[in-house]
């Protein structure tokens, strides 16, 4: 018994309209929520899921298969090997390692590393023409690891950075000014987490400049940088209340990746600030290969620009020695 009737007469089928393949490598908390956020946004036709763990893998596969009476038509597949992310648009790495109590930074990047090694060679090689989107932590240092064990041309590697930072800041703000966060133009820049920036010269609500009057109610202007100070720490202390509250953050990250999986994969020419190669940008030396969020326009072909902010002095030099950190901080590494 035939499900369908063939139709009389019909033309020769139309070739097949452009095919999305997304591979999300680490299917942990942030692997899953960045999964799940981009299949309800419709914005892939096929997502190809890695862990090492081939029991969750599975379970978190199934889970989302059985909603596919709810969702839109989307091939789900699962592997512990990386080959299921061949021919992969885009490929988002959030596979890490947690820090162990009492251990280093660089001991837990060395770690980072080993298992980047792991990763990124055979994904560049089963997807050549993907753009690569690291969000494992520390972010900065991982997409310049990405971007040298890919050997892809930089502008398709890119670090979620501080999108998810900025989106932080335009809550605070918006909360303040009551007003949507979506009207909020603010931007966080260079390093993601704690050394991240704050642009307060370029802040603006429907056009409007929004100056340290609006955030500080007319406070002397001591106050007022005390009151600017508190508004990004409690942006950089927002992932450690909810990591303290909850054990880890998924939903944010899983919207700010969606986001910039949009503006790449529909070529939306949206600016996002994103981590990416930030050598000779707002002085920083050529020789300092460094991955640091700026604004950036972001299209298939990934970045497709970086915006020309006019920083204050100030802003240039803490971009400058995130810079300097960083470099200092890759030299140590054993690429
Ligand atoms: P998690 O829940 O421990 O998930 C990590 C997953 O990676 C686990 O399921 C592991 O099994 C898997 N994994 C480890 N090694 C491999 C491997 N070789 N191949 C395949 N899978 C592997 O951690 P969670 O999901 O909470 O966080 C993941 C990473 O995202 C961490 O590095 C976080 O620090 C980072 N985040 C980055 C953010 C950002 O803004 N850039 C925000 C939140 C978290």
């Amino acid at each position: 018994h035939q499900l369908f009737h063939p139709v009389p007469d019909s033309a020769p089928p139309y070739p097949a309209k452009r095919h999305t393949k997304i591979s999300v490598v680490g299917a942990g908390n942030v692997g899953m929520a960045i999964a799940q956020t981009i299949l309800t946004q419709h914005l892939v036709d096929e997502l190809a899921l890695v862990d090492r763990k081939a029991d969750m893998l599975r379970g978190e596969m199934l889970d989302l298969q059985h909603a596919a009476a709810f969702l839109p038509h989307t091939r789900i597949l699962s592997s512990t090997e990386l080959d299921v992310t061949a021919g992969s648009d885009i490929c988002i790495i959030t596979a890490g390692v947690r820090q162990m109590p009492g251990e280093t930074r660089l001991n837990l990047f060395q770690r980072n590393l080993a298992l980047f090694k792991q990763i990124v060679p055979p994904v560049a090689r089963h997807s050549p023409d993907a753009l690569l989107l690291v969000v494992s932590n520390p972010v900065d240092v991982l997409a310049y690891i990405a971007w040298k064990l890919s050997g892809f041309p930089s502008n398709r590697v890119i670090g979620s950075g501080t999108n998810l930072d900025s989106s932080r800041l335009r809550f605070q703000l918006a909360q303040r000014l009551q007003v949507n966060a979506q009207d909020v133009q603010a931007y966080m820049v260079g390093e993601h987490g704690d050394g991240s920036i704050a642009l307060w010269s370029s802040i603006s609500v429907g056009g409007v400049p929004i100056g340290l009057g609006h955030l500080a109610n007319g406070k002397k202007t001591a106050e007022a940088a005390e009151e600017l100070e508190e508004i990004r720490k409690s942006v950089v202390d927002g992932a450690y209340e909810v990591i303290y509250l909850k054990g880890y953050t998924s939903w944010a990250i899983g919207y700010s990746v969606a986001d910039l999986v949009r503006s790449l994969v529909r070529d939306l020419h949206r600016v996002h600030p994103v981590s990416l190669l930030a050598k000779g940008s707002y002085g920083i030396p050529e020789d300092r290969e460094v991955f640091l969020s700026l604004p950036a326009k972001l299209g298939s072909s990934g970045v497709l620009g970086v915006a020309n902010l006019e920083l204050t002095e100030e802003e240039e030099k803490r971009l400058r020695s995130s810079a300097d950190t960083l470099w200092e901080m890759q030299q140590q590494l054993d690429l």
